[in-house]
């Protein structure tokens, strides 16, 4: 199924919102099948897997510093586990099956505790199957809240996702399908965002935290409606607010903006010759006294400064897929020619070291290639350090060096986040002593 006008459902029709916690989270997040209103409300429910009754899961909200302790307990039928994106926890907490834990198997459950040591927009999903479990619906956001907040009216965490989608409201089946995996992965024919919160008055200032949790879209988005400006990217605030435009959003990635509402908010999917809707936020009064300071940047991360001459400089390479001459199930995809987990890990750092990885995407396809355990420098192409970011997108033929602090004991996972392709050999791990 291709994404086009046909098969593309326009998502005008209400928009699903997200269950909020209050600050004190959950202790028990309970995988479970859902039946969820994907489809606009009148068509059918789809039959997903959720946490606590429900897909996304309950948004988790933490200050920075606490520690989240939650039970994972899973009811589904399927082994499974939890990883905590983006966040700098300790290894063991990491939720990754056959490197930090074993799998949860039905009917068992683990416990996760960690600290938040990052205020921002982050997210946890499962890291088993990850490929059929996210598409399933198995993820929620976590959000950890600055001890001084901006201030604004409204904080909206907005996911965004695509599925594929029967007129039924069934899932397509096929997960796991070799053709999806060779090329872009599982890309939905439906797709729309996903806000905790429906309306909000004109003149109101909002946050909103952008959380792209489709398994493969790239998601090319314009927002209307909103004069604003991006805070930070994958849970980091920036140095300097940025004036919003036309953006990209990887799977994975995140993108925090604070602007002021001068319309409806609307969410576009800007295709070369279309644009689709995927959703608004409705307009329902108007804010007697809106804030008019100026956007200020967040506290700035808690990030330490690679060396200038770094202790390792490495090159990993993605190789394969269709056009790449690798069609072999779990080998569809290569790091360095390798696929998949082996019991040498990429390579092995000195806690406090410093490495530049060249990420070389030698492939037809493009890759957002996340790094567990740490946030690393997208390089600029004169050296200096550009963005603090958790997964990076580089695009086909193109190349991203990243300097890279690991600082961070543990075994680390580094993979493509388009879980069909880190599920057939993208992926690769790093070892910090
Ligand atoms: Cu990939």
């Amino acid at each position: 199924m291709t994404f086009n006008r046909r098969t593309f459902l326009m998502s005008t029709a209400a928009v699903l919102t997200l269950p909020r916690a209050a600050l004190a989270s959950p202790s028990v997040l309970r995988a479970e099948p859902v039946k969820a209103q994907i489809l606009p409300e009148g068509d059918g429910t789809t039959d997903m897997l959720g946490f606590n009754g429900s897909t996304p899961g309950p948004e988790l909200r933490v200050r920075q510093g606490d520690t989240l302790a939650v039970r994972f307990d899973n009811q589904t039928s399927e082994a499974s586990s939890v990883h905590w994106h983006g966040i700098r926890l300790e290894n063991s907490m990491d939720g990754v099956p056959g490197l930090t834990q074993l799998v949860v198997k039905p009917g068992e459950s683990f416990d996760y505790q960690f600290k938040a040591p990052d205020a921002g927009t982050y997210w946890y999903h499962s890291h088993n199957r990850s490929w059929e479990q996210v598409a399933k619906g198995l993820y929620g956001p976590l959000i950890v809240e600055e001890a001084n907040p901006p201030q604004v009216d409204h904080d909206i965490t907005v996911m965004l996702d695509d599925w594929r989608i029967e007129e039924t409201g069934a899932l397509a089946g096929g997960f796991g399908n070799m053709h999806d995996f060779a090329h872009a992965g599982r890309m939905g024919n439906y797709a729309k965002i996903l806000p905790s919160q429906e309306s909000i008055r004109l003149g109101d200032r909002i946050r909103l935290r952008l959380i792209n949790t489709a398994t493969a879209r790239v998601f090319p988005i314009r927002i209307e409606g909103l004069a604003a400006q991006v805070v930070a990217l994958d849970g980091m605030p920036l140095a300097t607010p940025r004036a919003l435009e036309d953006f990209q959003i990887a799977p994975a990635q995140r993108v925090d903006l604070i602007g002021d509402v001068k319309s409806a908010v609307d969410f576009l999917f800007v295709l070369r010759d279309d644009i689709y809707e995927m959703g608004s936020l409705k307009i329902d009064g108007e804010n007697p006294s809106p804030i008019t300071s100026p956007i200020k940047a967040l506290s700035a991360p808690d990030a330490t400064r690679p060396k200038d001459v770094p202790d390792h400089a490495l090159r990993l390479k993605m190789e394969g897929g269709a056009m790449g001459g690798r069609h072999a199930g779990d080998d569809i995809w290569a790091l360095n020619g390798i696929s998949g987990l082996k019991d040498k890990p990429f390579a092995t750092f000195k806690r406090g070291e410093t490495a530049v990885i060249d990420l070389v995407n030698d492939t037809s396809w493009p890759h957002g290639i996340h790094l567990h355990g740490h946030h690393f420098f997208e390089m600029n192409q004169d050296g200096t350090l550009g963005d603090y970011r958790d997964t990076s997108l580089v695009d086909r033929g193109a190349s991203q060096k990243i300097a890279v602090v690991f600082d961070n004991p543990g075994k680390w996972l580094l993979h493509c986040h388009m879980l069909g392709h880190q599920a057939s050999g993208m992926k690769t791990w790093v070892e910090v002593v």
